[in-house]
């Protein structure tokens, strides 16, 4: 059980890890877990992943979207073994102290499973989708394995939350067109970089991210983690994007109030 020792273990991020993501609201850190840990939940995320997989269409048959990844939400309700990651303090500690906010609850986490052959994700910014009054969001991004740059790692447009143009519109062709067009006329750089095993990355609500299509024989396996700050409120929802995520992820939770649901404990803080 040596892995609830690596995930519960100080990380000390350095004023220079936190300015950086200040600036770009993204950041990849090595080392955050070790192999141990990253192959023990890999194993029991990859056999929960396939037993919820169920009538799986082929690839062929799937839109843009489909094609991008397998998506599994909120496993730690559904396999107790999972949570001890999802409630890592480690993560929680180190997703609040880039925001710098004094405490994080989980908003949802999800696996994200890019089959082999699996396609691009194309270019978004996440917050779209949440009923969240404010940018206080960071996903922890968590690969289970090493993560070459065929298998489609996340990547990021650094410092890209600046750039408003795009942030609305849902994860698909039209999004990948038309922020790959906004993105290439900003000076904001475009990070594409593989992962180590134990590298992790966090990215906030409004940067925009993507990743390429998966051309290994092999699943790219990666869980996340989206923490808030433990004193977000619920906005009014706007979009049907949002209202779904409303009921889903926080539901009973009231407009203008804090979200402090069952499904929202607080990580760290
Ligand atoms: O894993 C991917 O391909 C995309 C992940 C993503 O967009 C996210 O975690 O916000």
């Amino acid at each position: 059980m040596d892995y609830l020792k690596n995930l519960n273990e100080k990380y000390s991020l350095s004023k220079d890890q936190i300015a950086f993501y200040k600036k770009n609201k993204f950041i990849k850190i090595k080392q955050v877990l070790n192999e141990e840990t990253v192959t023990h939940f890999n194993k029991i995320i990859t056999k929960k992943v396939a037993e919820l997989n169920i009538g799986n269409v082929p690839l062929s048959q799937r839109n843009t979207y489909g094609k991008a990844f397998l998506q599994m939400m909120n496993l730690w309700t559904e396999e107790e073994t999972i949570q001890p990651l999802i409630f890592s303090k480690r993560i929680a500690q180190m997703a609040a102290e880039l925001m710098q906010v004094e405490g994080v609850r989980l908003y949802h986490d999800q696996a994200l499973y890019k089959e082999a052959g699996g396609g691009i994700t194309p270019w978004h910014a996440d917050q779209y989708y949440w009923p969240l009054a404010t940018d206080k969001t960071v996903t922890a991004w968590i690969p289970l394995q090493v993560t070459p740059l065929e298998m489609g790692p996340l990547e990021f447009c650094a410092g890209s939350h600046q750039i408003l143009e795009g942030r609305d519109l849902s994860i698909g062709d039209e999004s990948e067109k038309i922020i790959e067009k906004r993105l290439k006329v900003t000076d904001f750089p475009h990070i594409i970089e593989p992962f180590d095993v134990g590298e992790i990355s966090f990215h906030s609500g409004w940067v925009f991210h993507r990743a390429g299509s998966n051309t290994t024989e092999h699943i790219r396996k990666v869980m996340t983690i989206i923490y808030m700050d433990k004193d977000m409120r619920l906005k009014a929802p706007e979009n049907v994007g949002q209202k779904n995520d409303w009921e889903t992820w926080c539901p009973g939770a009231k407009v203008g109030g804090i979200i402090n649901t069952p499904l929202n404990p607080i990580l760290y803080g």
